[in-house]
């Protein structure tokens, strides 16, 4: 797909000039977060945070149409936020497909993580002869393409391989739990593609550490059946073998009869959730959050002080009902993350329109820890989370990023397909993502949207169209906090003559209306049946700050002419006339913590006349980006954030004053503060 931007400045609209527009019928609904996915069914969430500053969101995916009545999962998706409201959907991750030996159908729970750069997803999915395995695959990027690097199964096959969690501790040795009805423990290798086998030192099923919790691994259980009084007094717990009751102690005591009306011997179920973390006391502790109890299942959690165990029972932290109201699932898959100075707890429900037990959707609550680590229940809402940050509309934002959308309200049969996302075919590659299938009076909600109190004096839309070019295809109507209102704005979509070309175009917006903070509804209207048009992403546009005055002192901002565009380009620097010399490339980069907040950046004596640092927490350096002059080689960099990691290059150039010849960028250097 071609994508160009055209920039048209159109005749400015305020509020008085708006001429009264139909508002969608099904624009009122509750003001709920979860659940946070609303055209697809999500399960089994998997949350990330990453090097970049984003929280990922990799979950499995419940088909719409259920096959045979069972689970019907083909493939994993991910999606990425940074402020726990407003999510950008980046597709399908990965698939069945993505494994040469696996068949359809059994893309269970997964979990991605990160390191050194790279992204590892472990996945539970059925070999051809439909043979329960654990996959790993690779990439370069959180949303992919992940590769199999190793061309067969990580662990299996074996029945009941399901549910991994991976977890990398601070002394750099990576685990993997997985597991239902059984808990199993293996070391990876730094590799992250392949297994240790020497924990046990048994060689035991390759070295892998078991926990049993079937019924059949404690034969006293075999006549402790649901009618006997002794489950009813409690008492069987106190009479049983010493191994179960080490059981107990790790896992808690089992509640769930299964099919032989035997006694389950603990609360473990499935879906492990494995991390580790310093409580407020300094001491760290490993957490063990599993999916307990039975059908319907809740979500309980051990701790431990070793990674591989024992652990110790600390009880439920999700109940399965509030005040007797279900999920809506029986199942239930827990994910916990750290984000920003809060804790989160990611599950599922059944509660999205048409869902259930084998329809399920991703839902967050946010959780907190006491001093000693230890975690206090929460129940499941409609609420979810509060925003943690303001979204700014300066930047470039991908229309699939998304509060709320009206599929929500939608009736049964249309609940489908509304917001569907396209992944742009680039050689397999993950490529663009746009909304698609958009038809008249349907909306998406961006919470806490900030556009600061000068307001905004332009806005960009990119959109594309089959319809004869320049038609009107359509309107983008905004709306600040209620549909009930009026617009404060509206765009007319003219078509680009090619859906697969998307069109940037501006207008103007009237900085008295467009500031401030607000919830904002785009509604999309147009006389066609159908879809109307596709829309790749939005930019609003801020009255440009006057130029500072340049100074000679270090650390001012560097002879820079702007080129950027909505588009979200990199600035570049002027171009260097032919008259100045370009110095050589700056060596020896290094960077150095100075407090919480500050680090100094340092690098090698050499002929220039000044030099340019320029640091963020883009990997690539490409967006958010700061920059820095001075003509020593060493500055102080100040007001950096805490727990974020940073990205520094540095170049040099000499300058007349008017015109700058820059040399080649050093090396990138990175830092967590
Ligand atoms: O999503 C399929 C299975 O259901 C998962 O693997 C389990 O954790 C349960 O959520």
């Amino acid at each position: 797909m071609r994508k160009y931007f055209k920039k048209i400045m159109c005749v400015a609209i305020t509020c008085a000039l708006v001429v009264p527009v139909m508002l969608p019928q099904t624009a009122k609904k509750a003001e709920a977060i979860n659940p946070v996915v609303q055209d697809v069914y999500t399960a089994d969430p998997a949350p990330m945070v990453c090097s970049d500053g984003r929280l990922y969101l990799f979950s499995s995916h419940d088909e719409d149409v259920t096959v045979n009545g069972f689970f019907s999962m083909n493939d994993w998706k991910c999606y990425s936020t940074t402020d726990m409201v407003n999510w950008t959907d980046h597709g399908t991750a990965l698939s069945y497909h993505t494994f040469s030996w696996a068949k359809d159908n059994s893309s269970w729970a997964p979990q991605v993580v990160e390191r050194d750069g790279k992204f590892y997803a472990y996945v539970p999915i059925n070999n051809k002869n439909n043979t329960n395995c654990i996959g790993v695959a690779v990439a370069d990027s959180p949303e992919g393409p992940y590769e199999d690097p190793i061309g067969k199964p990580l662990l299996g096959p074996t029945y009941s391989f399901i549910d991994p969690t991976a977890f990398v501790d601070e002394d750099g040795q990576a685990y993997i739990y997985w597991g239902n009805p059984n808990l199993h423990c293996a070391l990876l290798n730094d590799d992250m593609i392949s297994i240790d086998t020497s924990i046990n030192g048994d060689g035991f099923v390759n070295g892998i550490k078991k926990w049993n919790m079937e019924t059949s691994h404690y034969s006293e259980l075999n006549n402790v059946n649901n009618n006997n009084n002794n489950i009813a007094s409690g008492n069987y717990k106190n009479s049983v073998s010493a191994a179960l009751k080490d059981m107990h102690a790790q896992f808690g005591v089992g509640t769930r009869v299964d099919n032989n009306k035997v006694r389950r011997p603990t609360m473990y179920e499935e879906g492990p959730w494995f991390y580790g973390r310093t409580n407020d006391k300094g001491e760290k502790w490993y957490y063990m959050i599993y999916a307990a109890n039975g059908i319907p299942e809740r979500i309980d959690y051990s701790m431990s002080q070793s990674p591989t165990g024992p652990w110790q029972y600390k009880g439920m932290i999700m109940d399965d009902n509030v005040n007797g109201q279900g999920t809506g699932s029986f199942t239930n898959h827990p994910g916990i993350v750290d984000y920003k100075g809060h804790s989160y707890l990611f599950y599922h429900t059944g509660k999205l329109v048409d869902g259930g037990g084998f329809k399920r959707s991703v839902a967050i609550e946010e959780i907190t820890y006491n001093e000693d680590g230890t975690i206090n229940a929460v129940p499941f809402t409609d609420a979810g989370v509060d925003p943690i940050e303001a979204l700014n509309p300066y930047d470039k934002v991908e229309a699939e990023t998304i509060e709320l959308s009206n599929s929500l309200n939608a009736s049964p049969n249309d609940r489908m397909g509304k917001y569907g996302v396209e992944k742009e075919k680039k050689d397999g590659a993950s490529g663009n993502i746009n909304l698609y299938s958009i038809e008249n009076n349907d909306y998406i909600k961006l919470r806490n949207v900030d556009f600061g109190e000068k307001g905004a004096i332009a806005f960009t839309a990119c959109t594309s169209s089959s319809a004869a070019k320049d038609t009107e295809v359509g309107t983008i109507d905004i709306y600040f906090d209620s549909l009930d209102s009026e617009p404060v704005t509206w765009f007319t979509v003219k078509s680009s003559g090619n859906a697969d070309e998307f069109v940037a175009e501006t207008i103007d917006v009237d900085k008295s209306v467009m500031n401030g903070v607000h919830d904002v509804y785009m509604v999309f209207t147009g006389n066609a049946q159908g879809e109307l048009f596709k829309f790749d992403y939005w930019q609003f546009e801020k009255e440009p700050e006057p130029t500072p005055a340049p100074t000679e002192v270090p650390t001012t901002e560097p002879v820079i002419t702007p080129t950027a565009g909505p588009g979200g380009q990199q600035l570049q620097p002027t171009v260097a006339p032919s008259e100045l010399e370009k110095p050589a490339k700056v060596k020896g980069l290094k960077i150095k913590k100075k407090g919480k907040k500050a680090v100094n950046v340092s690098w090698k004596k050499m002929d220039a006349d000044k030099f340019e640092i320029v640091y963020g927490t883009n990997k690539k350096l490409k967006k958010s980006i700061k920059i820095k002059t001075t003509a020593k080689t060493f500055i102080k960099i100040k007001k950096l954030k805490v727990g974020k990691k940073y990205y520094f290059k540095v170049r040099a150039y000499n300058t007349n004053g008017t015109n700058n010849a820059y040399g080649p960028y050093s090396k990138k250097k990175k830092i967590k503060m």
